[in-house]
């Protein structure tokens, strides 16, 4: 339990920073003004230097940490936003990663509400992204909280899809508007060709859905290539731009515009 006791001093210093993960309309390519960002939370540890989500989030999840850490997330992402707005370099959009946690509080749709109000975030600024699995532990309570969100103007995403055992008409269920396909699957789309197929037909059944299609963890042009000959919608991933701080994409912004 060292680690729950550094988490809150952690949170009492300061030592968690946002990184944002552009992505871009699949036709527009990565010279164009990204269509959106993804924050992705880093610890800055003052001895252990920078910690990665997946070396810590689940601690804070089993502390019940998770919730303050989550709502300091979102609280920054929309700070960032709303700064990137007012400098008129903003990308159209920004997500946020939830946990099981934050979305089991029925109180999240309130606490978001008066974030984005704060903020002066409006309808379609904010996505928020829940995996396959939190969405589907208890779907009659999820689908409760996802409304109401999406009546605040929230786009909803499913994160890792088809990692997990959910049927896209089951999730059809819950009142999403985007996918963001593995980037498993993404990975693997030039040498294994079932996947190939497996993407094919998610795009098609998606879109039949009125659903956006994200891929993550694009790497390659041949992957680029084969999402666009898709109709993917979006692109993510170290070939369009790695996760990098705010002030990164300032400048970078800045110089294009
Ligand atoms: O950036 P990286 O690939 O290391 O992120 C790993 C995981 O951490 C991702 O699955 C992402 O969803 C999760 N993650 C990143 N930021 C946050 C956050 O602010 N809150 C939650 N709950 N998870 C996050
Ligand atoms: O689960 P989630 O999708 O939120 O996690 C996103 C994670 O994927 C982040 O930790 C991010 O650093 C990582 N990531 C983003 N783009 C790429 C990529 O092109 N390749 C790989 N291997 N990881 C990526
Ligand atoms: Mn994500
Ligand atoms: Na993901």
């Amino acid at each position: 339990l060292a680690m729950e006791r550094e988490l809150r001093v952690a949170l009492d210093d300061s030592q968690f920073e946002l990184h944002y993960q552009p992505q871009f309309a699949t036709a527009a390519g990565a010279t164009a003004h990204p269509c959106g960002v993804e924050a992705l939370i880093r610890w800055h540890h003052p001895q252990r230097g920078l910690i990665a989500p997946a070396r810590f989030i689940p601690v804070a999840e089993e502390c019940g940490l998770i919730e303050a850490i989550g709502d300091w997330a979102l609280n920054e992402a929309c700070r960032c936003f709303a700064a990137w707005k007012s400098a008129a370099i903003n990308p159209a959009r920004v997500a946020v990663n939830l946990s099981a946690h934050q979305l089991r509080n029925p109180s999240l749709p309130e606490r978001v509400g008066t974030l984005m109000e704060r903020h002066g975030l409006g309808a379609g600024e904010l996505e928020l992204e829940i995996t396959e699995s939190v969405a589907m532990a208890d779907p009659a309570a999820a689908v409760e909280t996802l409304e109401r969100l999406r009546a605040l103007g929230v786009t909803l995403a499913i994160d890792d899809f088809g990692t997990g055992y959910s049927s896209l008409a089951y999730l059809k269920r819950l009142p999403i508007q985007v996918l963001k396909l593995d980037r498993e699957f993404v990975g693997d789309i030039e040498s294994d060709p079932s996947d190939a197929q497996i993407c094919a037909a998610t795009f098609t059944l998606a879109h039949s859905l009125g659903l956006e299609v994200v891929a993550e963890g694009v790497e390659t042009e041949a992957q680029r290539a084969f999402l666009a000959s898709h109709r993917c919608d979006k692109l993510q991933g170290y070939l369009l731009g790695r996760p990098q701080p705010a002030e990164y994409w300032e400048k970078c912004w800045r110089s294009k515009a």
